[in-house]
């Protein structure tokens, strides 16, 4: 059993499920006797990244932020889940760099979230693509600001039929893969 720890990091639009699926993953784990910590990128909004917005340079600075923290854990061997839009694919292969140092694969694991921005605007949870689509929030990811799909992520999760699969599923495929790779 590899005791060593890795980062998930699930990238997606603002309603696509980042949260619930970074809630239900560490849960997964934590019943598999396995330590976990949750990065979110809204929460941590209010603490260390306080200080940042939503310009191209503070999201990149928070991309930054979390993936040297994320790191942290994983050095300490916990696995680290990181919910973050990331909607940039220079900074998410910037973490993934920074994950890699002085090992042979990288220690992370992108999971793509792929859900119609049609279906997480109709979710919309907090009102805030309706502000955004009256121009009261600008630069919003999906409709104002650019979200890049990656090209390159480990795991992509959709719908299938029109359904989404359920949190449970969804943390399933996490964990059948971090058994492959042997970090379960
Ligand atoms: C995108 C925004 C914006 C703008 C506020 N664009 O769904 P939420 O509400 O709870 O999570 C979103 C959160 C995004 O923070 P991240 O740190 O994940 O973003 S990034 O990775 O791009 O740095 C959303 C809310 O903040 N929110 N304004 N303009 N999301």
């Amino acid at each position: 059993l590899n005791q060593q720890g890795c980062v998930v990091w699930i990238t997606g639009l603002s309603g696509s499920g980042k949260s619930t699926l970074a809630c239900s993953l560490g849960r997964t784990l934590h019943s598999r006797g396995k330590l976990s910590y949750v990065l979110d990128g809204d929460n941590l909004r209010h603490g260390l990244n306080k200080n940042l917005g939503f310009s191209p340079e503070d999201r990149t600075e928070n991309i930054r932020r979390v993936g040297e923290v994320a790191k942290l854990f994983a050095d300490a061997g916990l696995i680290c889940i990181a919910s973050l839009i990331s909607p940039y694919c220079k900074d998410r292969d910037a973490c993934r760099a920074l994950l890699s140092e002085n090992f042979f694969e990288a220690r992370l694991c992108y999971v793509f979230l792929n859900m119609p921005l049609e279906l997480c605007e109709e979710r919309d949870p907090k009102g805030l693509y309706k502000l955004a689509r009256a121009g009261k929030i600008k630069g919003f990811t999906g409709i104002d600001d650019p979200y890049e799909p990656p090209s390159n992520c480990e795991i992509e999760i959709t719908q299938k039929d029109g359904i989404c699969p359920t949190p449970n599923e969804m943390a399933g495929q996490v964990v059948s893969y971090l058994e492959d790779k042997g970090y379960l």
